[in-house]
Order: structure tokens, then sequence, then C-alpha cells
């Protein structure tokens, strides 16, 4: 039976700086998202990379005194390191200045000329060399440091050039007829009425060359010119699917099932992408969904601001599936979020350590001592006990749900809170108390209380994968028995098992001293 293609990207980041919380945040949803599909059956193939032309990587390179590619070699191994770090599943890491993309990008120009969108002319207009972006004159304003400051707060500088033209204006009826007609194109809907009303407002031809600097791929037919760096940046998504050759085996995963980018990049990706893709006659993404900003303490992080925080360090300090936890838990997925040292540890000690951690410490070392280290032997289940093991099994059917809507809060929301019931349920029983009074019900309670982590365990491995497959193997679960058809009642611990000897898994913070924010 052929598996249900399911193709997720991150944005590609610039490796002109090294790899910050932002771009962390991004890749640990993203993953949580394509390890969560995996789990649920589909065929999943999950990118994420590098983009490496444009005027910034070129300016940076020559302030650091040394060549593009070579800045773009040494920071994007920054990048794959990070994606190791943080246990992304990615399947593939793309680069920009790879070969392959090269043929992509060139062969989606030649297709988009090829249907009469592309034209050469002359521009003049305001760009931001940080946006990489021209902007209109009505979306600039000059400040009282008399700096003419981009929509997004960037300085801009009158640039004139001869350039190719992108014909983005003839596309204007065609892109509301897919915000109308495809609703989930673009999300949250916050994102998608901005997108609509800058349709709305009338679009403009595009700028898609640059004579300037040669840093970037060649424009097909007229080698003076390079690419403007978003139509190379964003043709890396069916690069890695293969294109132009789409008898590739790739190719089968286009479209992609969910862009997952940051809210400052939505227009590049819902209405440029849609029209090139549109013009060069190839099927559309089905969603873009912007995620919101990571503010340390509410300030907004920068390369140029300094107060960026290395994610490697953060992972050090706090532990991968915190930080992983942290992120995806507390800020509800699409809007901004802020970080703080105390946020994180209040969060990752009372939902991992006390929650989950103590329960199933507590729980599996009852087991040990009282039920011989094996799966205890379940009698006939109470009200209660049913009624924990159902919402264990239900909590799926909602974390489905909302991890089709990118609303990974709400998962990880319902997950937890069969946790925070189960400690109730735990405490009520009193399996301490049963030791004496009534063992075979101990043995049930505590089977129950197994076999709930045991499918908290199981869904929660998209989010802390690590810790979840310790608990799976606490549980002696089967690797075959580890997606999220095993949730089911017909997957529960059998009684009698043999298990291993319990261990710690999400220990608690423990202030260092050394608090950073
Ligand atoms: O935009 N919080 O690259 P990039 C959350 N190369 N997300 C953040 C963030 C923050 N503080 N800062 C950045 C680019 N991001 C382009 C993309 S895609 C074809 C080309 C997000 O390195 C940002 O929104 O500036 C983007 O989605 C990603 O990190 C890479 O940002």
């Amino acid at each position: 039976m052929s598996r249900e293609k399911f193709y997720i990207t991150t944005a590609i980041s610039y490796p002109n700086g090294k790899p910050h919380i932002g771009h962390a945040y991004e890749l640990i949803a993203t993953d949580a998202l394509a390890r969560f599909q995996r789990l649920d059956g589909k065929d999943v193939f999950f990118l994420t990379g590098t983009d490496e032309h444009g005027i910034k990587m070129l300016q940076t390179a020559r302030k650091e005194g040394v060549s593009p590619r070579e800045l773009a070699d040494r920071n994007s191994a920054e990048f794959k390191r990070m994606a190791e770090a943080l246990n992304a599943s990615n399947d593939d890491f793309i680069r920009t200045t790879e070969e392959r993309h090269k043929t992509s990008s060139q062969a989606i120009w030649k297709a988009m000329a090829a249907n009469g969108d592309i034209y050469k002319g002359g521009y003049a207009g305001w760009y931001s060399v940080r946006d990489e972006a021209y902007y209109g004159e009505e979306e600039t304003e000059v400040r009282p440091d008399n700096v003419r400051y981009g929509p997004q707060g960037t300085p801009v500088e009158w640039v004139e050039e001869e350039s190719y033209f992108f014909r983005l204006s003839a596309y204007g009826d065609k892109l509301l007829a897919l915000y109308e007609s495809q609703p989930d194109f673009v999300g949250p809907s916050e994102r998608r009425n901005e997108v609509m009303s800058f349709v709305k407002s009338g679009l403009k031809d595009l700028s898609i060359s640059r004579t300037t600097f040669d840093w970037g791929i060649p424009v097909p037919g007229d080698e003076k010119h390079v690419m403007y760096v978003w139509v190379d940046a964003l043709t890396n998504y069916i690069t890695a699917c293969g294109y132009p050759d789409e008898t590739a085996e790739r190719w089968s995963y286009w479209p992609a099932d969910a862009h997952i980018i940051g809210k400052d990049i939505t227009r590049f990706h819902a209405v440029y992408w849609p029209a090139f893709l549109m013009s060069a006659g190839i099927p559309l993404p089905k969603r873009v969904f912007s995620h919101g900003f990571l503010f340390n303490r509410g300030e907004k992080m920068s390369k140029s601001v300094g107060n960026v925080v290395d994610p490697f360090t953060m992972i050090e300090h706090y532990g991968l599936d915190q930080v992983r936890y942290f992120f995806l838990r507390e800020v509800p997925f699409g809007q901004d979020g802020s970080y703080s040292h105390e946020a994180i540890v209040n969060r990752t000690n009372a939902d991992l350590a006390n929650d989950l951690g103590n329960l199933a410490q507590r729980s599996l070392s009852m087991i040990a001592k009282n039920c011989g280290g094996v799966v205890p032997t379940r009698g006939a289940l109470s009200e209660a006990d049913t009624a924990i093991l159902n919402q264990a099994e239900a909590a799926l059917a909602t974390a489905r749900k909302a991890m089709g809507e990118q609303a990974l809060h709400v998962a990880l929301a319902a997950i937890f809170a069969v946790v925070a019931d189960a400690n109730r349920y735990f405490a009520g029983q009193e399996p301490w108390a049963l030791k004496k009074t009534d063992p075979a019900r101990m043995e049930t309670v505590l089977w129950t209380t197994a076999e709930v982590i045991r499918r908290v365990a199981l869904l929660c491995q998209p989010f802390i994968p690590g810790s979840a497959e310790k608990l799976l193997d606490l549980l002696s679960v089967d690797a075959s028995d580890r997606d999220f058809v095993a949730v089911s009642e017909g997957k529960a611990l059998v009684p009698g098992t043999a298990l291993p000897a319990p261990q710690g898994v999400l220990p608690r913070y423990v202030e260092q001293g050394t608090a950073e924010g």
C-alpha cells in the first residue's frame, strides 16, 4: 500500500552569521510537525537548508575579509550542526550554492520567460539591503535621524539599475482567487488578511535580477545579470524534489503540504512564490504558515542588535528536550513569544520534571519493587482506570487535528492535560496504600498508570523525541510498536513483560547560580 506523501519545509536561513534561537525555533517546530506525520503513517519528506546568495552575504563576507563562498561554507556548516544538535529529522539539507539548485533556478526562470512573464527594463527604487527587498515610496518613511526606513524598520537606499522584471501585476486576480478558493493557503488568519490586503492594493512588477554584483545564479542567456536572491531562494523547495526533472522520485512529494516560515517573509511565500509557480506551470503548495517572532524577555533579537542567544548554549544549559518543549508549549504557534530563564525553568520543571518525569519514576519504581520488575497484572478495570486510559487515547485525535492546523501548542496542551490527570488519578488511587489492603488492585492501578505513560510517551515523540524514547525503553515497548497506530488498546502493555531497572528521565533543573536570560 502506498502511503500518503507529506512534504514540509522550513525557510532556508541566511548563513551570513551563526544560527540564532529564531532559526532553532522554526526548525524545532517544523521537526515536530514532520515527526508527527511520520508517526501517523505518512511518507514524509522534510527539508531545511541555507540561502547563500545575495548582497547581504557578499557584504558580510567583505566585512570579514573572506570570499562569500568561504562565509557560506563556514556558517552553513553551523546550521547543519544546529540541525543535529536539535535532533532534527530533516531528510535533506539544501544549499543554494549547489549545482542542482543552479539547474533548477535557471529552469524555472526559463519557464516563466517562456510564459511571457519576464521582460527587461530599468529599475529605480527604495531598496533595503537587510531585507533584500525593494519597497514602494509609500511604504517607507524618513525618521527623525534623517534616514529613510522600510516597513520592516530597516534602512533603505535609492538604487537604479538595468533589471529583468517579473510580471507580478498580471497575477493579482489569480492570487486573490487562490486565497478565496483555498482559504487555508496562508495561515494564521492575521497573515492571510495582511497578504490579501497587500494584493488588493495592487501589485507592481517585480525586479528579479541584479547587475551590481555577481554573487548569485546567472540569468540564463544574459550572464551580466544574476537572479534576485528571492527568486533563487524560493526555488529551493522544488530543487530538492528534483526539479526540473519531473520524473525524479522526489518529484512525487511536490506540491509541498506546508512551508513553515517566520512572519517577516510571508509576502515572499504567499504572493511571489505562488505567482512564480503559476507562471511556470508548476502546482502550488497547499499551505504557507507563518510563525511569530521570539523575543528575549520581550526584546527583539537580531544579529545586528547583538543580544542573540546561542541555541547550542541553550541546549547545553537546559537540555535539548527541555528547550524543544518550552518553545513549543509556551508560545502559541503563529504568535510572537518571549522567553527568559525563569520561564524556561518554571515550565520545564512543572510539566516535564514534576508531572511526567515524576509520575514515570514513581510508578515504575513501585512496579520494580512490588511487581517483580515486570508489567503488572491487569485486573478488571474500574471507571477511573478506563477514563484515564480513554483520555490518553483520545489525545491522539485532538493532537492530530491540532497538528494539521500547525497548532502545536494545542496538541501539547492536550497531551499534558492527560499527564496532569494521570497524576491526579495516581494520587487518588493511592497504590502505596493498596499494597497492604488490596495488592491485586494495586497491580491494576500500576498497570493503568504505566499504560497511560506508554500512550503519552508515544504522543510525546514528535516534541521531545529523546526523552520519549527513553520512557518507551523503560516500558520495554518494541521499536516496531512506536508509531501512532500503537496508541490504541490493541497494543497495550502485556502483563508479565520484563522491564529494565527504572531510571530518571526528565530531571529537574537545579539553579546553578549563573542564570542567563
Ligand atoms: O529570511 N524569531 O533567512 P533568515 C523567530 N533566507 N523566527 C525568526 C527570528 C526570530 N527572532 N529571526 C528569524 C531568510 N526568524 C531567508 C528565507 S526562504 C526561501 C528564504 C526566521 O536567516 C525567519 O522568519 O533571515 C525565517 O523564517 C527564518 O528564521 C530564516 O531567517
